[in-house]
């Protein structure tokens, strides 16, 4: 028998500008999501309707559905993945999927192990010369993290989301020295702090659509919240996309300093939490593309006359398995030709191969823009 289709397209589908659809929820799902012509997405290109028709009722043992695994993607034709899991068993529980959408992604096939290694001694990262040193204008490294005791952000209850604050919130109090911070609730900022905080850079924006339609943004602002240290180097974002977004970040082209402070604040946080992980998935998280290191190691950098060349700073993403997005994060344009530049690739490879993978692919762009 057939499959039969969801209408999910709407009136500006219909004109080719892939707007959202008419889904308001993941039952409305019925059948077979439709996709309108030029829809790119990973959603689109692994859910044949064979998949469709083995996952179609499962859920995982949180109860969270295949719809609402893939109600981003169905309703946001336009999304690059439009994937999110409900905790650590949605990855098996939807394996026909999610297997071919992590190996789509990166290549990590359903036997393949997935080995850590924060040794920084092994990152092969000179120091960029003076002229490179100023075409960058700051670092970034974050890993994503979730904990073991919980579902993921798409499936907590709002009593969950509290108590994984609390936890997060007091482990990190605890921290001494260069990483001592402090906690700021989104409740209780002002509109005036948080404007400025995500001007500079160190906060999530939220009013993420793709978000939203799984789950991410419910009861936002309540239990979310930044902790940073004085100097604003080390910060971690609490119960966004993940439940733990872990940043080291500053100003220069300094990457070894940047990955030290990261697998050390990481290390110590690990020590007093248990985060989902696994020896094929390594650490867990929300979105596929996420998943293993949790790690996207960025430069934001000014490379104005190669990114007017887009067929070229394309060849040199694809080759050396980078990602250029705007500086305002995903999803975002770019001003003044400066660009971010990260890891593509974050499963089945170790966090050193990942930030060698974004050095590697900064010096080739940078060398391409020099002989331009
Ligand atoms: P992520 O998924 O890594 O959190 P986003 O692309 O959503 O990424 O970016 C989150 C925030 O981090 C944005 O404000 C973005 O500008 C900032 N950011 C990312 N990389 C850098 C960097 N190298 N320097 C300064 N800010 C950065
Ligand atoms: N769901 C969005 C984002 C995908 C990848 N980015 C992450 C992990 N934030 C999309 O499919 O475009």
């Amino acid at each position: 028998m057939g499959a039969s289709y969801t209408s999910n397209i709407a009136d500006a589908d219909v004109n080719g500008t892939f707007m959202g659809s008419h889904l308001k929820s993941p039952s409305d799902i019925t059948g077979f999501p439709y996709f309108p012509t030029g829809t790119g997405s990973l959603l689109q290109k692994c859910l044949t309707k064979d998949i469709w028709e083995q996952c179609k009722d499962r859920r995982d043992k949180f109860g969270f559905t295949f719809k609402q695994c893939i109600f981003s993607g169905a309703k946001w034709t336009n999304s690059g993945v439009g994937v999110y899991a409900g905790s650590h068993d949605s990855y098996y529980a939807f394996a026909p999927f999610l297997d071919k959408i992590i190996e789509s992604y990166h290549g990590h096939k359903p036997s393949d192990k997935h080995i850590s290694s924060m040794d920084y001694n092994q990152l092969n990262c000179p120091s960029f010369p003076p002229d490179e040193d100023k075409m960058i204008n700051s670092t970034r490294i974050r890993v994503a993290r979730n904990l073991a005791a919980y579902p993921l952000g798409t499936a907590v209850t709002r009593q969950q989301r509290k108590e994984i604050e609390k936890l997060v919130t007091s482990a990190l109090g605890e921290f001494e020295g260069d990483l001592k911070g402090k906690y700021f609730s989104l409740e209780t900022m002002t509109e005036a702090e948080k404007k400025q905080l995500i001007a500079d850079h160190f906060l999530f924006k939220g009013g993420d659509k793709y978000l939203e339609s799984a789950g991410l943004e419910r009861d936002w602002p309540e239990a979310r919240g930044i902790f940073h240290n004085d100097a604003k180097t080390f910060l971690v974002w609490v119960n966004e996309e993940d439940q733990l977004r872990i940043i080291s970040m500053q100003k220069g082209s300094d990457i070894l300093q940047v990955f030290k402070r990261l697998a050390d604040a990481a290390n110590k946080i690990e020590s007093k939490a248990k985060f989902a992980n696994d020896e094929h998935f390594g650490y867990v998280s929300t979105c596929p593309t996420n998943m293993g290191t949790g790690l996207r190691a960025s430069v934001h950098i000014n490379l104005p006359k190669l990114m007017k060349a887009k067929d070229l700073h394309q060849s040199i993403a694809d080759k050396y398995h980078v990602q250029i997005r705007g500086i305002h994060g995903e999803h975002t344009e770019t001003d003044d030709g400066v660009f971010d530049i990260s890891n593509l690739r974050r499963l089945g490879r170790n966090e050193v191969q990942l930030v060698q993978d974004m050095y590697d692919g900064v010096k080739a762009m940078i060398r391409a823009e020099k002989s331009l």
